[in-house]
């Protein structure tokens, strides 16, 4: 029976049609869904950490703005995605308590610290582009609530990535000390970005299952080559140098080649032993704990609410 049932699904989605909540649905890819968008929803909200650092530093009132419109775009996206896993049957408050004890992962790229302002032009550019790169393919996924997010969520990324390089290319077209703190940022930053992708595909567990039930329209290392032949030539109009001595133009692959990651250092910071691991799950905790009278003053008044319609 239930067999049946299966193949029944997978033709479905052979078919290219969306799967909406009340529909049957295999265990696990239920069980899947939930950790991919939920991990999805806590980056969004950890991502808001390292730019917010930089909020009350921000070299101009113009920049202020934009950086503050992003960081809230962050949090607005977090909030769809914890609403596309609860369609799947499960609370916020499961989700939000497996962020905080650690059973929930969330991106790799936000355990590295943000030490200067050109690491908010360098966030923009490279973590939103690779975002963008993986989330523009989910807008084919086969989960239908899922699926919708993304669009709107992809319309806003590339705001954050223009937002993003158009810093850049202030700095690169300013003082020597400017330039120099731009390329800085690069440095530390490309190796993380393109660890965003995930481990190679020969290592990725999820990927296989992932493709047949189109959750995921492309694999890791397909979206990673990608995002670097899309990413070199920006940083050539940027004249920045990407610290990668392996970079090259491969005209018989129309690809660029590139070096390895260090993927000791990538399942380090998974396994929450990176830079900033520690500090940005307290900081989540912290403010989720900070925020308990915002909640209770909210069902305070959806009860007072109710109340009234009784009568
Ligand atoms: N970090 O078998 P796979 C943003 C885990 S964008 C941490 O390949 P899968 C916007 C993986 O969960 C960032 N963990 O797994 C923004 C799995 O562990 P599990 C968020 C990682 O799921 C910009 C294990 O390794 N975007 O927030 C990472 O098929 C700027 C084995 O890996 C998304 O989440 C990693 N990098 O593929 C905000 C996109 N990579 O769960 C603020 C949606 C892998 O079995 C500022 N997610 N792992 O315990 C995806 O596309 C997929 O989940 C992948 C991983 C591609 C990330």
């Amino acid at each position: 029976e239930v067999k049946n049932l299966e193949q029944m699904f997978q033709a479905r989605i052979d078919n290219d049609e969306k799967i909406e909540p009340k529909d049957w649905m295999p265990e696990k890819y239920r069980k899947t869904h939930i950790r991919q968008i939920s991990q999805h929803a806590h980056s969004e909200v950890v991502g808001m950490l390292p730019e917010g650092n930089w909020i009350t530093r921000a070299p101009s009132l113009r920049r202020k703005v934009a950086l503050l419109a992003k960081i809230q775009d962050e949090g607005g996206h977090g909030l769809y995605l914890y609403s596309a896993a609860e369609t799947l049957g499960i609370s916020r408050d499961e989700l939000i308590a497996q962020l905080h004890s650690g059973e929930a992962k969330y991106s790799s790229i936000f355990n590295y610290p943000a030490v200067t302002w050109a690491d908010m032009g360098t966030i923009g550019w490279l973590v939103d582009g690779a975002a963008i790169m993986n989330q523009v393919a989910l807008m084919g996924t086969s989960y239908g609530p899922y699926s919708r997010a993304m669009v709107r969520i992809c319309k806003e990324e590339s705001f954050h990535q223009r937002q993003g390089y158009e810093i850049l290319l202030t700095l690169c077209n300013g003082t020597p000390e400017q330039k120099a703190m731009a390329q800085d940022s690069i440095n530390r930053w490309w190796w993380p970005s393109l660890m965003m992708f995930g481990p190679r595909d020969a290592d990725s567990p999820n990927t296989e299952q992932s493709v047949k039930w189109k959750l995921k329209r492309k694999t890791n290392d397909e979206l990673r080559q990608a995002f670097v032949d899309q990413t070199v030539p920006q940083a050539n109009i940027l004249g920045l140098t990407i610290p990668d001595p392996k970079l090259k133009w491969n005209e018989e692959r129309k690809h660029y080649d590139f070096g390895e990651i260090d993927w000791e250092e990538f399942w380090q910071v998974v396994k929450g032993h990176g830079p900033c691991n520690k500090q940005r799950l307290s900081d989540r905790i912290n403010a989720h704990e900070k925020g308990q009278w915002v909640r209770d003053a909210a069902m305070a008044y959806a009860e007072k609410q109710a109340n009234k319609e009784e009568k």
